[in-house]
C-alpha cells in the first residue's frame, strides 16, 4: 500500500517533464495543451540512505522500500467543475489521490504556450482550486438539504455534528477557502471525511522554475513561500530534472554540483510529501527479507502490524522496538538482543520514524 499523489496544474506548466523525470518514464510531454489525456501512472521507490546502511549490515536475501505513486493528471482548465476540457476526468483523478502535488508555472518561456500572456503563479493556483472547490460545493448541494431536514425531523440525529461541520465547510468555500486550510480538528476531519471533498486534500506546491532560478528560487517562489507558507513551496526545475534523469548516475552528482544544486529536485519531492503528509518509514527483517513500511505519524503497534497483515493488528501482543541507530551500532541483531536494547512495547507505542520492529501476534 503506497501513497498516491496526483500531479494537478493548468495545461503547459511542466507536469509531464515532472513526470517522466520522476519515473523516468515516458509520459508524452509536448509543447500542447491536453497532450496528458489518459492517466499515466508511475510509482518511484522512496530513496532511503537509512535503508541502504541496514543492508550492509544485515546481508538480507531480499530488500523492499517504500514507494510513491504519482498520477500525471491531464492538465485544468477554468470550467472544469463542468465538465469543460476534461474536467469530469479530472476530477476523478483528484478524487483517487491521497495528496497532490500541484505544479506552478515559474518559468518564463516566449515559445511555450499559457493559458494567459502574463506569468502569475498566484492567480493560476487559484484557477485550479477553485474549481476543486466548485467541485465541493456542488457535493454539498447535494447532500445539505436531505441531512438538514433529516437533522430538522430529529433533534437528536446522530447526525447533527456533521451537518455543522458541512455547514463551515460550505461558509469556508463560499468564502474561496479550501478545506485543507479552513483547520478542521482532526475529530472534525474525521467526522466528514467519508464525502472526500477534493479541496481537502493535502497540497504541496511545486514552483517549476526556469534554469537560471534553479538553486536560488527566484521572484516568484518568494511570492509564493509568503502567500502559501515555505514548508508548502517546492522549487523545482523540471526541465533540469529531466536533463538528470537522462544522464548516467555517475554523472548526476557533478552536473547537480555545476547548477549549485545539493540533491535532485524529484529526490527533495518525495522527502517534501514525506514531510507534508507526516509519514515516517519503519523496517522489519523477518524470514531474512529487509523491508521499510510507509505509516502515517502518530500510528500506533498495532496498526503498523496491520501495514503488513490485517491478521498480525488483530493477532498482536507485542512489538520488540529498537532504533535504526541502536541495531546500525550494535553490529547486528543478535547483538542487540544481547546488549538489551530491543524494548517491549505494547497497543499504545506509537512507531517512530526509523524504528526497527518485530511484531509478536497470535497467528
Ligand atoms: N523553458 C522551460 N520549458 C519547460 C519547463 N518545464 C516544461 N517545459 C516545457 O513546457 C511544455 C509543456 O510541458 P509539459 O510537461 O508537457 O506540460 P503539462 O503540464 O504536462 O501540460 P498538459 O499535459 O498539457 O496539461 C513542454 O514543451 C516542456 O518542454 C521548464 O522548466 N522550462
Ligand atoms: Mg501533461
Amino acid at each position: 500500500m503506497s501513497l498516491t499523489t496526483g500531479l494537478v496544474g493548468l495545461p503547459n506548466v511542466g507536469k509531464s517533464t515532472l513526470f517522466n523525470a520522476l519515473t523516468q518514464g515516458a509520459a508524452e510531454a509536448s509543447n500542447y495543451p491536453f497532450c496528458t489525456i489518459e492517466p499515466n501512472v508511475g510509482v518511484v521507490e522512496v530513496p532511503d540512505p537509512r535503508l541502504a546502511r541496514l543492508e550492509q549490515l544485515l546481508h538480507p536475501e531480499s530488500v523492499t522500500a517504500t514507494a510513491i505513486q504519482f498520477t500525471d493528471i491531464a492538465g485544468l482548465v477554468e470550467g472544469a467543475s463542468k465538465g469543460e476540457g476534461r474536467g469530469n476526468e479530472f476530477l476523478s483523478q483528484v478524487r483517487e489521490a491521497d495528496a497532490l502535488v500541484h505544479v506552478v508555472r515559474c518559468f518564463e518561456d516566449a515559445s511555450v504556450s499559457h493559458v494567459s500572456a502574463e506569468l502569475e503563479p498566484l492567480r493560476d493556483i487559484a484557477v485550479v482550486e477553485s474549481e476543486l472547490m466548485l467541485a465541493d460545493l456542488q457535493a454539498l448541494e447535494r447532500v445539505l438539504p436531505t441531512l438538514d431536514k433529516q437533522v430538522r425531523t430529529d433533534p437528536r440525529s446522530p447526525r447533527r455534528h456533521e451537518l455543522e461541520v458541512l455547514r463551515r465547510i460550505e461558509a469556508g468555500i463560499l468564502d474561496s477557502c479550501p478545506v485543507a486550510r479552513l483547520g478542521l480538528s482532526r475529530e472534525e476531519e474525521a467526522t466528514v471525511a467519508a464525502h472526500s471533498f477534493l479541496s481537502a486534500k493535502p497540497v504541496l506546491y511545486v514552483a517549476n522554475v526556469g534554469e537560471a532560478d534553479a538553486a536560488t528560487g527566484g521572484p516568484w517562489v518568494a511570492r509564493l513561500e509568503e502567500a502559501l507558507g515555505a514548508e508548502n513551496v517546492l522549487p523545482i526545475s523540471a526541465q533540469i530534472e529531466a536533463e538528470i534523469a537522462q544522464l548516467p548516475p555517475a554523472e548526476r552528482t557533478e552536473f547537480l554540483a555545476e547548477l549549485g544544486l545539493e540533491q535532485r529536485g524529484i529526490d527533495r519531492l518525495i522527502e517534501a510529501a514525506y514531510a507534508r503528509l507526516g509519514l515516517i518509514t519503519f523496517y522489519t527483517m523477518a524470514n531474512d527479507k529487509l523491508q521499510a513500511w510507509q505509516l502515517p505519524g502518530g500510528w500506533h503497534a498495532p496498526e503498523a502490524a496491520g501495514r503488513i497483515h490485517t491478521d498480525m493488528e488483530q493477532g498482536f501482543i507485542r512489538a520488540e522496538v529498537a532504533t535504526s541507530e541502536e541495531l546500525l551500532a550494535s553490529g547486528g541483531l543478535h547483538e542487540l538482543r544481547q546488549a538489551g536494547h530491543l524494548r517491549t512495547e505494547g497497543r499504545d507505542y506509537a512507531v517512530r520514524d526509523g524504528d526497527v520492529v518485530h511484531f509478536l501476534f497470535k497467528a
